[in-house]
């Protein structure tokens, strides 16, 4: 890797020693590998430091526009391996700490991941960071510092057990508090009209307040000395009201207030595309909300005098409708506290506000119920009122007399407050996150506001970065494609287009999956280590990792494997080439369902694995705990990527890329992004069965489809179905997976059955691709050489000039 930031490694290896002794009072020597942790990332967080500051100036002296992208979640990861791979002393840092006796991969699982966030959305919202950074884009990254992040899965008898995750138990090295910039969050109370000067003002009284203390995490762009902010917010009880309380002796309202502000924060929620509707939820929302509102608006008026100037140098982007109350927030901050009028204020509010939508999942819509949301925010809610009556006013002038459009797209309907509407109403930009995807919102999900305001919407198809996904996930190979195409792909993905020539090269081909073979040794180690189980690094590594949910059909693959372990038992002439299926997921804690999904899971792999007479053909792993840090060795080991959802929804995803970035083949449905890694791969490069997305839809408007029909016809389906039932994976309890036996029989809402035959065909397909080793080898480079397109940089590009107008920014350091 080319260094293009200077590293004194002499300087930085006294840094660490000084480190550990001030920290701990211990020589290095006498260092815990957690304590050489902290002793590191605190001397590289002083490089950061310089950067971090020159960046600020340079944005400051440019006035320049900013965006803010707020989300509920920040799946980052682990900061210090990143944060060395784009300051671009990696390897540097690497043989300092060696001569010091460390090692760099030991100190780095030191450091708990950062996971402030549930599954893909989170991780988008982390590499956008990275890429705005890298790209020199001005931006935050604006979210709540949740005392306890994504739960901690362990697996106990097969079934999952969620432990807290005390992310902050030793500390966090890269963060800094910020009290200067606190600020206060209204919660509850009442309006009051007060007239001053002929004109009405609208006062919150009676309400409870909640300090907002900020905590900024750097954001280090590679190679470039940009340095951008992660702003996530912590509650603290607000000090004036205590004190006023204590002296008034009102001790249990202090109490209260102390409790109310911890609790804000306390822990994320576990839901992934799901929506839960609680109480505390709608909390985090505004208060996070209110407070990086309130502070871009005082940080604007800082370099700017007249506030219709905002939309030329800020944009809000809500990642999905959980940031929504935004667009309230900011009429009232223009209005209350800026004195505006209606008009004016709803002019730059909707000149601001931008949101992406991620899913088309009903059960993921957040509808608020009124009751709940006026009590809470009773501010708020009088002006999503008067948005939603005017809003209606709007539609009946376009409609006149059509009730349904009024009904379809009312703010305030049936009791409730419709939270996807509200941002569409309050935004500039609606996207999508892919082409297949914001079709569907376009001819159907939001059919009626796209016919309204066709121009406000738009696609932008995810992407990932590079940098974690293969600079620092996939050393072996990020160093072979440096050597064939140096190193600009780091910063130029499309680059990669370059390593075409070399896939039918086999000399080239045995080196790409030379490089494979010690991907796959590496995490049959890691799951040797964690789950005590074989696994042949010759086999196929056939992976699915992901949340799990039914629409992304975990059950689909493990019912598969049950299929393929009969044939073996009973079909002597069955030939298949050694399969390791590989699963990694976390369920939400309230979705039985799902967590007996993975019961599933687990016991197909006891029975299968520990059965001599299948000579180790099929092994089924689960990886406990699947994370960003381990999906790191994950992509890089695989050899096949299950992207199997029921066409129609999954909107994007993004595993789905990283696979296809590290050299795995996409077995898949044509769902979400697949559709664009077909169209850059090309046909023959994938493997991909089942429904359209046309054909399910199709099917959900006629009422579905008969899954008994499948099971009365197919002998196969039928003998996997009823071992489901007939204790053949539950000796103990054969009741056990009957619910999931029902719901395929009787509904099947996710077309399982219906698109099983064409997956077992799928899989045939792998089976013999796989065999061809050349052919393979070709096939997988040309993956990785064709997955340019699915960079963040690219993704970022487009909103930056599309949605954000940004214009980037140089720095350098004095
Ligand atoms: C989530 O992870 C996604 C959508 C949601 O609405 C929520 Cl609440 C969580 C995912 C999509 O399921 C996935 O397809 C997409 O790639 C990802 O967001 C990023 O856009």
């Amino acid at each position: 890797m080319k260094k293009l930031i200077d590293f004194d490694k002499e300087g930085f290896k006294k840094e660490v020693i000084t480190n550990v002794k001030t920290l701990y009072r211990r020589p290095i020597e006498e260092a815990t590998p957690q304590q050489v942790f902290q002793a590191v990332s605190y001397a590289v967080k002083d490089d950061i430091i310089d950067r971090w500051i020159a960046t600020h100036k340079e944005y400051e002296k440019k006035n320049v526009k900013t965006v803010y992208y707020l989300s509920m979640e920040f799946l980052m990861g682990r900061a210090l391996g990143n944060n060395l791979i784009n300051l671009t002393y990696y390897d540097a840092v690497k043989e300092a700490l060696d001569e010091l006796g460390f090692d760099l991969n030991l100190i780095e699982d030191q450091e708990p991941d950062a996971a402030l966030g549930n599954g893909g959305l989170g991780r988008l919202a982390a590499c956008f960071l990275d890429s705005l950074a890298t790209l020199g884009y001005p931006a935050y990254g604006c979210g709540i510092r949740y005392r306890y992040g994504m739960f901690k899965q362990a697996i106990k008898d097969g079934y999952q057990i969620e432990l807290p995750d005390d992310w902050l138990k030793d500390g966090n090295p890269f963060e800094i508090k910020r009290p200067e910039y606190a600020v206060e969050v209204k919660f509850g109370g009442y309006v009051r009209v007060e007239n001053r000067d002929g004109r009405n003002y609208f006062i919150q009284d009676g309400y409870q307040t909640v300090r907002a203390v900020p905590y900024d995490v750097p954001v280090v762009g590679y190679g470039n000395n940009v340095v951008n902010t992660l702003r996530i917010w912590d509650a603290e009880a607000d000090q004036e009201f205590c004190l006023d309380s204590f002296d008034k002796g009102e001790y249990e309202k202090a109490v209260e207030q102390q409790n109310l502000a911890k609790t804000i924060v306390e822990v994320l929620y576990p839901n992934d595309n799901h929506y839960a509707g609680k109480e505390l939820r709608l909390r985090q929302q505004y208060f996070f909300i209110s407070a990086s509102v309130q502070r871009a608006i005082l940080k604007f008026k800082e370099k700017n005098s007249d506030i219709h100037n905002l939309p030329d140098k800020v944009t809000f982007q809500m990642n999905d409708t959980h940031p929504t109350v935004a667009v309230a927030e900011l009429m009232r901050i223009l209005m209350d506290e800026e004195g505006l009028e209606w008009d004016d204020a709803w002019d730059i509010t909707t000149r601001t506000c931008a949101y992406t939508n991620h899913t088309i999942m009903a059960e993921a819509l957040e509808k608020w119920p009124i009751e709940l949301f006026s009590r809470l925010l009773p501010r708020i809610y009088q002006i999503v009122e008067e948005i939603n009556r005017r809003f209606v006013l709007k539609i009946q002038s376009m409609y006149p007399g059509n009730q349904d459009k009024v009904k379809n797209m009312a703010i305030l309907y049936d009791g409730q407050v419709k939270m996807a509407h509200l941002a569409i109403a309050g935004s500039y930009s609606v996207n999508g996150v892919a082409a297949l995807h914001t079709k569907i919102l376009e001819e159907r999900e939001l059919k009626d506001f796209y016919e309204m305001r066709p121009e406000q919407f738009n696609n932008k198809t995810n992407g990932i970065t590079q940098r974690r996904f293969l600079l620092h996930g996939n050393p072996l190979l990020a160093s072979w494609i440096t050597d064939k195409i140096g190193d600009e792909w780091i910063v130029k993905l499309s680059n990669l287009k370059k390593l075409k020539v070399y896939a039918t090269d086999e000399k080239y081909q045995q080196e790409f999956m030379n490089i494979k073979y010690q991907n796959k040794i590496r995490l049959a180690n890691y799951i040797k280590e964690h789950n005590g189980v074989d696994v042949d690094p010759r086999s196929i590594f056939d992976v699915q990792v992901k949340r799990l949910h039914e629409y992304k059909r975990q059950l689909l693959n493990i019912l598969h494997v049950m299929y393929q372990y009969n044939e073996l038992k009973t079909n002597p002439s069955y030939d298949m080439y050694p399969t390791t299926y590989i699963f990694g997921a976390k369920a939400s804690a309230g979705y039985k369902r799902a967590k007996l999904i993975i019961k599933l899971i687990n016991s197909v792999a006891d029975v299968i694995n520990n059965d001599a007479s299948i000579k180790g053909k099929i092994k089924v792993v689960f990886i406990e705990n699947y994370r960003v840090s381990n999906a790191e060795l994950i992509f890089a080991a695989a050899d096949v990527s299950e992207q199997i959802s029921t066409a129609s929804r999954e909107a994007s995803g993004t595993g789905n890329m990283k696979f296809m970035l590290n050299g795995a083949v996409t077995l898949g449905t044509m769902d979400g992004a697949n559709v664009e890694i077909v169209e850059e791969v090309g046909e023959e490069n994938a493997v991909i069965f089942g429904l359209r997305a046309e054909e399910v839809m199709k099917y959900e408007r006629e009422g579905g489809y008969n899954p008994k029909d499948i099971y009365n016809n197919d002998a196969a389906v039928r003998t996997v179905l009823t071992q489901l039932i007939n204790g053949m994976y539950s000796s103990d309890d054969p009741d056990r997976f009957r619910d999931l036996y029902d719901s395929l029989i009787n509904e099947d809402v996710y077309f399982i059955l219906k698109d099983f035959a064409s997956y077992v065909e799928a899989h045939r397909k792998i089976d013999t691709l796989y065999r061809d080793e050349k052919n393979w080898a070709k096939m997988v480079m040309l993956n990785t050489a064709c997955s340019g397109k699915f960079s963040s940089d690219r993704t970022i590009e487009e909103y930056a000039k599309e949605i954000w107008n940004l214009k980037k920014v140089k720095v350098t350091l004095d």
